[in-house]
């Protein structure tokens, strides 16, 4: 069973959770992070040195970085949410990439402070909040016209987007409507894996999730010589 660890109100975690209800996996998702308090420890660290989340164990495989376990994800089980050819697959993830390398600190900056009192908010929150309305505004003009953000079909990159942008149009910052990305976000919130991965439906794919100290153990008794040895001769 793939473990998904991260806490459901984690953006990163719901890209994840996202991909794994489009392509109608079984999952189970583990409580980890902030409030859980539980990303700080040696056992963790050695799943995911930084004690970030999400963390994807699937068997002996473990990864992190929410855009590399959507592209193993899709490499293993949904192909066609990548592109046909290396070209058609630029086009994919140049918006994941994008998205971390573009997108990510301005997001993260207006999402710790769009909700605070002015005076509370960081000194640069004026320009942070600039670029991120910027980096939208790309977005909406790439979208114009369009269904999907990188072929003629839903791809990695509309998973990838969707539940960060969702957040970006909700901040309570000064913006101009951008009524194409809008419109494309709507489509996404509509669809039922997006419910789910954001919480408003309950999955019909995902196992309730374990207590989450014997699951860390668990998973760290998966991954080490002896756990695999014990696990070899069970199954032997
Ligand atoms: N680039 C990483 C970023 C991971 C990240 O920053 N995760 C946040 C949640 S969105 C986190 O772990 N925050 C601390 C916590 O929840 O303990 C990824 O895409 O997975």
């Amino acid at each position: 069973m793939i473990r998904l660890l991260g806490r459901a109100t984690s953006g990163n975690v719901q890209k994840v959770l996202f991909l794994l209800e489009e392509i109608g996996l079984p999952y189970v998702r583990e409580d980890y992070g902030r409030q859980f308090g539980n990303t700080a420890t040696d056992e963790y660290k050695k799943l995911n040195p930084t004690s970030k989340v999400p963390t994807l164990v699937d068997g002996d495989t473990v990864i992190w970085e929410s855009n590399s376990i959507m592209r193993y994800l899709a490499a293993l089980h949904a192909p066609q949410l990548t592109g046909a050819t290396p070209a058609e697959r630029t086009y994919v993830e140049r918006w994941m990439d994008w998205l971390l390398g573009a997108v990510n600190t301005p997001y993260v900056a207006v999402f710790k402070d769009a909700k605070k009192e002015p005076a509370e908010r960081a000194a640069d929150f004026a320009a942070q909040s600039a670029d991120l309305v910027a980096q939208l505004k790309i977005l909406n003009g790439h979208i114009a016209g369009k269904s999907f953000f990188a072929l003629d079909r839903f791809t990695l990159a509309d998973a990838a987007l969707a539940p960060i942008v969702k957040r970006c149009l909700d901040f309570p910052i000064e913006r101009p409507e951008f009524p194409e990305l809008t419109k494309w976000q709507k489509s996404m919130d509509g669809r039922e894996a997006f419910l789910v991965a954001t919480g408003q439906k309950p999955s019909a794919k995902a196992s309730a999730a374990y207590a989450t100290r014997a699951s860390l153990a668990n998973a760290l008794l998966h991954l080490s010589p002896v756990g695999r040895g014990r696990r070899a001769k069970r199954a032997g």
